[in-house]
């Protein structure tokens, strides 16, 4: 009796390793593109508010990863701040507390400095170009960058082109900026350009910018169309102009031990979902920019248009700033960008 209980004992122990050695080493069987049947949760959280095209669009990716993994991997999605701002959640992604954020380029220099060239004033001439450089050779080249900081680059969404509110006066020359306490995202390139066409920038995150404003510490902003009406700063802000300065792309970002612990299958998933959903969300982006106008008008907000005259005084006002982090990026990062903008252009 005893020797049969050691044997099916002994049998039992074998059978358990050898199962062990299928589920147990998720990466190992991960690579393998094995379905583990491990579930996943994926925190995606992003700073603007859940109406806003950028939360549309990641609910678009929630609904295609749980469909296409069965289950598999959920999707949680927080907005307007709930888990930080741009910054503090990519960190929350590097020390793998959290899994996706979608932040705008600008922050996301602080951590990789080349991504700065994408914020540079006046270089992207229309949202098309923008899409063909970002998502050919080049864009994948900026995204393959952010790996050595623990990121996973999975695509790029829109914000969209830029154009400066405030409190204080209608903006239609560069001599209209002088003095006006303008914030910005935190990034030394906007600071410098803000201070060359004559204002007194503020770095700041966007968690604390409505509140900002309401309290007057800073006298206007600088954001896309969408993000102006949708955030409601109609309510502290009484002019906005047209600069279009800076064209915004967003990052959709993946905590890289999270991407790096998915099967093979998954990761081809969370990849294309990211690209689909971006596509669908640079839409709604577009058409937002276009219907809030209007409705900022309604809203009480003065529209002053920037004559293209004045507009090309501010290019050259910013000139110095863009040569200075032409030399800190490298001349060859830079001008590769600039190639596949003209390519882009024809
Ligand atoms: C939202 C930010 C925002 C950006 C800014 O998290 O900070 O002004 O334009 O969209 O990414």
């Amino acid at each position: 009796m005893k020797r049969l209980l050691t044997v099916l004992l002994a049998a039992f122990m074998v059978l358990s390793l050898a199962a062990c050695s299928d589920n147990g080493d998720s990466k190992g069987s991960a690579a393998e593109g094995k379905n583990t049947g491990e579930k996943k949760t994926i925190r995606g959280g992003i700073g603007l508010n859940d109406s806003h095209p950028q939360y549309l669009g990641l609910l678009k990716f929630k609904e295609i990863v749980e469909e296409k993994t069965n289950g598999d991997i959920t999707v949680e999605t927080y907005h307007s701040g709930q888990l930080g701002d741009d910054r503090t959640m990519t960190e929350a992604l590097q020390l793998g507390s959290q899994e996706v954020t979608i932040p705008s380029t600008a922050p996301l220099a602080n951590f990789v400095p080349e991504f700065s060239v994408f914020d540079f004033p006046f270089l992207f001439p229309s949202e098309e170009v923008a899409d063909k450089v970002l998502d050919g050779e080049v864009g994948q080249k900026f995204l393959d960058k952010l790996d050595s900081q623990n990121l996973v680059g999975l695509a790029y969404w829109e914000n969209g082109f830029r154009d400066v509110t405030n409190s204080k006066h209608a903006i239609a020359t560069a001599a209209d900026f002088k003095g006006l306490k303008l914030r910005t995202m935190e990034n030394d390139l906007h600071l410098e350009a803000f201070r060359a066409l004559g204002a007194n920038p503020t770095p700041m995150a966007f968690t604390e910018l409505f509140t900002a404003m309401q309290q007057k510490t800073v006298d206007g902003q600088e954001n896309p169309l969408a993000t102006i009406y949708l955030q409601k700063y109609y309510e502290v802000q009484s002019h906005v102009s047209n600069t279009h300065h800076i064209y915004s792309p967003f990052v959709f970002l993946m905590s890289k031990s999270f991407f790096d612990g998915l099967t093979e299958e998954q990761q081809k998933i969370v990849k294309d979902a990211a690209i689909e959903a971006g596509v669908y969300q640079r839409q709604l982006n577009r058409e937002a920019n276009e219907k809030y106008l209007t409705d900022l008008q309604e809203a009480g907000i003065t529209y002053t248009e920037v004559t293209p005259e004045a507009r090309e005084e501010m290019v050259k006002l910013v000139q110095p700033a863009i040569e200075k982090y032409t030399e800190k990026i490298g001349k060859e990062t830079v001008q590769e960008v600039f190639d596949a903008i003209e390519a882009a252009s024809k």
